[in-house]
């Protein structure tokens, strides 16, 4: 008599995940993952992709990612594609619900294309679903530009639930997020990544100028409003950005972060991949020539960048959105 038992620890693995619905948020990706990858990162990288991503653009992000998983919710059949044809103005919110389905990983980060890494950020896998920062403007809503979360074929379910019976309060993901996890603002403050408690963990870069003295230390940028990075003009010979609207929120030391990296190491493997084919690269050589263009600074070292902040003069998000985040931060720390 007796029996063995067999006990299987099944470790499964860790993974950043972020979301390209076409080419353009693809170079946001393509530029993401590589910033991740140059900090050394331990975790597997994930892109989700939309069906509208170009093959050239897939295959760069192949060299980049580990997986990249091409996600057509209206082409799925399954609930999530019923979910869409009850909400479909929630189309990109459905695609981006998806990263629950990635059940072969246990704890996710989730980071949008607009995001960067300026350092190794694997400590973020410590924290459990759903961690996130204070959005800038509204702290009792977390950002969902950067959060953690675990993959749960349940927990998707449930999402696509509550997104077909309540709809998105922003008409967004951000809305949907924290409308299900409702109780963010107030349970567990563990799940309040450290804007608050520890301000140099992550600091999403419009908040900044409201945190001077911890700005030099942001570990992860989020490039919020209208204006992407991509939407720019880089010349390589000056270093000028050029185009887009300069909006006053966009730091002009980190876009050029962007554009460095993407520069250096993504337009050459665009080139690879497109051949012959022409493409857009955003790059310039020496003969921009534009009123317009500003010759920016990079940053190099973070000491370099607290000074920076130190100086900083600039309101970027005007005092309403400070006062919001001051009375949060008041109610904490009392
Ligand atoms: C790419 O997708 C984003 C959001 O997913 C959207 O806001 C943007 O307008 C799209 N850009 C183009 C050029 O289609
Ligand atoms: C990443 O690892 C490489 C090789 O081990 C090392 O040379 C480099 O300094 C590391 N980079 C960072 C940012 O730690
Ligand atoms: C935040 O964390 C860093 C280490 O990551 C530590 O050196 C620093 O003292 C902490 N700051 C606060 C305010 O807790
Ligand atoms: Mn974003």
């Amino acid at each position: 008599m007796g029996r063995t038992w067999w006990i299987y620890f099944v470790n499964l693995a860790q993974a950043f995940v972020t979301l390209a619905t076409n080419d353009s948020y693809a170079r946001g990706a393509m530029v993401l993952g590589k910033s991740l990858r140059n900090h050394n990162t331990s975790k597997k990288l994930v892109v989700l992709v939309g069906p509208q991503v170009s093959n050239p653009c897939q295959s760069v992000l192949k060299n980049i990612f580990d997986e990249v998983k091409v996600v057509d919710v209206l082409d799925s059949g399954d609930a999530a594609h019923l979910a869409m044809m009850k909400r479909p103005d929630l189309g990109v919110t459905f695609t981006k619900l998806q990263c629950w389905t990635l059940t072969h990983y246990s704890k996710c980060v989730f980071m949008d294309a607009d995001t960067l890494a300026l350092s190794n950020i694997d400590e973020l896998f410590e924290r459990e679903e759903l961690s996130a920062a204070p959005d800038p403007g509204w702290p009792d809503c977390f950002n969902s530009g950067v959060f953690v979360f675990r993959p749960s074929v349940e927990t998707h379910g449930k999402l696509l639930q509550y997104c077909t019976e309540h709809g998105s309060f922003d008409g967004g993901d951000q809305g949907v997020l924290n409308g299900f996890f409702s109780d963010w603002a107030t349970a567990d403050i563990s799940k309040h990544l450290p804007f608050i408690y520890n301000l140099s963990s992550i600091a999403i870069y419009t908040y900044l100028p409201a945190f001077k003295q911890y700005g030099g230390n942001a570990k992860v940028l989020h490039f919020l409003g209208k204006t992407k990075p991509w939407s720019y003009t880089f010349d390589r010979k000056t270093r000028q950005i050029s185009g887009g609207v300069q909006e006053p929120a966009m730091h002009p030391s980190f876009l050029l972060n962007w554009w460095t990296l993407y520069a250096s190491t993504v337009v050459p493997m665009l080139q690879e991949h497109y051949g012959d084919k022409p493409f857009h690269s955003g790059c310039v050589e020496g003969e921009s020539g534009s009123s317009h263009a500003q010759a920016f600074q990079p940053i190099p070292t973070s000491e370099e960048r607290k000074e920076q902040w130190e100086q900083g003069q600039a309101d970027y998000m005007g005092m309403d959105s400070f006062d919001n985040i001051k009375r949060k931060l008041d109610t904490f720390l009392k």
